[in-house]
């Protein structure tokens, strides 16, 4: 399909008038843009319902990726990318005499996520539909998605996220395809007269969740995937039943909000609502569809993938277990191999506290069918594995212990495939985290390491480097990101260099228009632009970053004149609402940005900027302007990280910790094109093990870093009174559980090679392009095929030859 832009502006019109009724040139931007998006989708329409059809048609294996958190973006630039008419539609709005880029900045950015996990989820739906392979998201349709991050007096505020105020273009309402979920009542089981046993259910709430579907538009291929996300409603004929406001509320309240404040009971109640809300939405919508088709149930796991991203929806392995049993009729063995068969788990995470459990009671009151299956599920691993393991490391195993159901040990038992998301991550899943599980199954344990898609990244975030490298190598790097590769033969050239250069000054130019605008900071485009953007997290080590810029300060204070490196430091962070240690580094930060900022003796050497709300268009904005990338967390914390593979892209220099995709950063790249400091992982648990660490022992021998450390508690920095004695304490009291103090004085040394590889720029650019250049094998295209290859057994439409 070809547009010309007289067509598209011909069609264009069309769609703005029967929309608006009025001249598109009189017409605010939101209006112009969500009448683009409306060209948009019915241009896309087709290509929607034929790949559709064509799935269908074919029986083909599908791929259904559950998760609690999708992260998209904007999706207005992204979407005419990958239909190929970027450049026809964007001369169509300047001929028309309209702003593109004004109308592709009121499209609302939705916060359906909370950071890495849900924008991978929202990567690996682009690679899947690029690659052609049959794949849908499913999740949930939060009313609010997360909190919009203010702050007020250098303090996080949280703010409602009421992303749907204008509507959404993209998405359409199926109500034809609700389903109902049951929750609470009592259940029991009859014999149903032919030897099996079906529950019966009273006193039931039933709540409606409708779908509503959003295109995944592939990479010019012609293939529309779908996203489908559930919103909960009140059924049509139970609406008698609710006579309250209050009511209403509980059945709202399942999607209204991404992350409940889950501090307290009622919290944990309404998260466990909405995991088992969209779990088991999802799994009756595939077997719908599978029944549709009129095969076999042994063919259910090879027709079906089912994906669990994190732990979240783990509760797919009972619901498919419950309809199995329940309203299939199937017998516990067949239902239970179909389920193992088709359901694959990712870990995110080796952090305690996120490794989800839920209390008995909880379950059994809100899902009380659910329960019993759950319970059967672990008698029957007990049963099977203690003659062949032994009690002991049976009973670490098992699902239901101390009370609680843990939620990991039912998605490893109830899936085929296990997999971590970096190869250090999945080695601690094996030897330490899952150790038991590891023996138990070791064919299940697998590594896939993240991905992130080049056409967001690089495609749209930064044009003109993407055209220079089509410049330099040609296009073909575009739909196979390993002829990146070839790049590296411009890393002697100067006139590369150069332009490499330039585009970087530009993109930084950008950021700094944004930064004066925004928070009337004057950066220099010509500093060392610095970026820490994730979430906040101790794990994370912002304190660590924070502690080396007040270093840096003292130095500037007790010689003014003194010659450094300029830098701009730049963050972005959300702390979760409930997290106060993680507040009070965003607050102490932002205390020591006011001080440094202000300060005349400081000028241009330093400056701080803590961007609010950081969130995927921002992160499109800074990404292209960094020098530095900084990933400093604790050695074995940091599952993978992907912020590191889209500044890598983009040419920062990784200055990192041997942690997650770092250490795969700096196999591909060479330990001379990475800043590598800190602990490693063998270090971190040798400490650990000894327990003979002593926080207050390295600031005795350290006289720099006692003075840094003072300055939290002596009133250097105002208003930090509370927050710097809070982590004074952290670190010396409470003896330094992420090993800051222990890692500085080789973080400082980190900082001063690339300070002073930063005066060669000749070096420093090569270094960039070597970095952009080996960046390919972390598209998530490639992550995708081994997803498809290893654990999903799909195809993909016409997946070239790679490596
Ligand atoms: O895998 C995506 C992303 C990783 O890159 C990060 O390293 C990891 O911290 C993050 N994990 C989570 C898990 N949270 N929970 N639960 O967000 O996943």
């Amino acid at each position: 399909m070809t547009l010309t832009t007289t067509e598209f502006k011909t069609e264009f019109t069309k769609v703005f008038e029967a929309l608006y009724a009025s001249n598109i040139k009189d017409a605010s931007s939101v209006q112009q843009y969500n009448a683009l998006g409306n060209f948009i989708k019915v241009y896309s329409s087709e290509n929607w319902n034929q790949t559709n059809q064509l799935y269908l048609d074919n029986q083909v294996k599908q791929v259904y990726y559950f998760s609690m958190e999708f992260l998209p973006g904007r999706m207005l630039k992204s979407n005419l990318l990958n239909l190929g008419i970027l450049d026809t539609v964007r001369t169509g709005i300047k001929e028309m005499g309209l702003d593109f880029e004004e109308i592709v900045g009121s499209e609302v950015d939705p916060a359906l996520g909370n950071g890495g996990l849900g924008r991978l989820a929202s990567c690996f739906m682009d690679s899947i539909a690029s690659l052609g392979i049959p794949g849908n998201g499913n999740g949930i349709r939060y009313r609010y998605g997360l909190f919009q991050q203010k702050f007020v007096d250098g303090y996080q505020v949280e703010l409602p996220e009421n992303w749907l105020r204008n509507g959404n273009v993209w998405e359409v309402r199926k109500e034809n395809k609700a389903v109902t979920v049951r929750f609470g009542g009592e259940v029991y089981l009859k014999e149903d007269g032919k030897n099996k046993l079906r529950p019966i259910y009273s006193n039931t709430q039933n709540i409606l969740a409708v779908p509503y579907d959003t295109g995944m538009i592939g990479y010019e291929n012609d293939v529309v995937n779908n996203l489908r996300l559930w919103s909960a409603e009140i059924p049509v004929e139970e609406e008698i039943n609710y006579k309250t406001v209050a009511d209403r509320e509980v059945v709202n309240q399942i999607t209204e909000v991404l992350y409940p404040d889950d501090s307290n009971y009622e919290g944990q109640l309404l998260r466990l609502r909405q995991e088992y809300f969209f779990t088991s939405a999802g799994i009756q919508s595939i077997v719908r569809f599978f029944k549709k088709q009129q095969l076999p149930w042994s063919e259910f796991s090879n027709k079906i993938a089912i994906h669990v991203n994190d732990t979240h929806p783990a509760l797919c392995v009972p619901e498919l277990m419950r309809i199995l049993l329940d309203e299939e009729g199937l017998g516990w063995e067949q239902a239970w191999n179909i389920t193992k068969r088709s359901i694959s788990y990712t870990n995110h995470t080796i952090m305690q506290e996120a490794m989800e459990k839920w209390p008995v009671q909880m379950v059994q009151e809100l899902l009380p069918r659910i329960y019993q299956i759950i319970e059967a599920i672990n008698q029957r691993h007990i049963d099977k594995k203690v003659p062949l393991y032994g009690e002991e490391l049976t009973y670490r195993t098992t699902i239901i212990s101390d009370g609680y159901i843990k939620m990991a040990n039912l998605a490893i038992i109830g899936s085929h495939s296990v997999n971590g998301v970096a190869q250090l991550h999945t080695d601690i899943l094996k030897e330490e985290t899952l150790r038991d599980f590891y023996e138990m199954y070791p064919s299940k344990f697998n590594n896939k390491t993240n991905g992130i898609t080049q056409r967001r990244w690089l495609h749209l975030a930064n044009e003109k480097l993407t055209h220079l490298i089509d410049e330099k190598i040609g296009k073909e790097w575009k739909t196979n990101p390993a002829e990146l590769r070839q790049f590296k033969a411009y890393s002697k050239d100067k006139d590369t260099l150069s332009c490499l250069a330039d585009i970087k000054l530009e993109n930084k130019q950008r950021f700094a228009a944004y930064a004066k605008e925004k928070y009337a900071i004057e950066l220099d485009p010509t500093a060392l632009f610095d970026v820490q953007i994730k979430r906040l997290h101790a794990y994370k080590r912002q304190l660590l970053n924070a502690l080396h810029i007040l270093d840096r300060y003292l130095k500037i204070k007790d010689d003014p004149s003194l010659e450094l490196q300029p830098r701009v430091f730049i963050f972005g962070a959300k702390a979760a609402p409930s997290y106060i240690y993680a507040k009070q580094i965003i607050k102490f930060i932002n205390a020591l940005a006011h001080l440094i900022n202000n300060d005349p003796d400081v000028g241009d050497k330093m400056k701080i900027v803590f961007v609010e709300n950081y969130g995927v268009s921002l992160a499109e904005l800074i990404i292209p302007a960094a020098d530095i990338s900084e990933q400093i967390s604790l050695a074995g914390k940091e599952a993978s990280g992907t912020s590191n593979m889209k500044l890598m892209l983009n040419g920062a220099l990784t200055l990192a910790t041997l942690d997650g995709a770092n250490i795969e950063i700096k196999d591909l790249v060479g330990e001379e094109n990475i800043f590598l400091f800190g602990l490693t992982n063998e270090e971190v648990n040798q400490l650990n093990r000894e327990g003979t660490y002593s926080a207050k022992r390295v600031l005795d021998e350290n006289e720099r870093l006692n003075r840094v450390l003072e300055c939290l508690i002596n009133g250097m920095i105002p208003d930090i009174e509370e927050e710097g004695r809070v982590i004074y304490d952290s670190l010396i009291r409470y003896n330094d559980e992420y090993y800051v103090l222990k890692d500085f004085e080789s973080f400082v040394a980190a900082q001063e090679r690339a300070d002073k590889l930063y005066q060669d720029k000749e070096a420093w650019n090569q270094k960039a392009l070597i970095n952009i250049a080996s960046s390919g094998p972390f598209s998530a295209d490639f992550t995708i095929m081994r997803y498809a290859d290893e654990i999903w057994n799909v195809k993909g439409k016409a997946i070239k030859n790679r490596s």
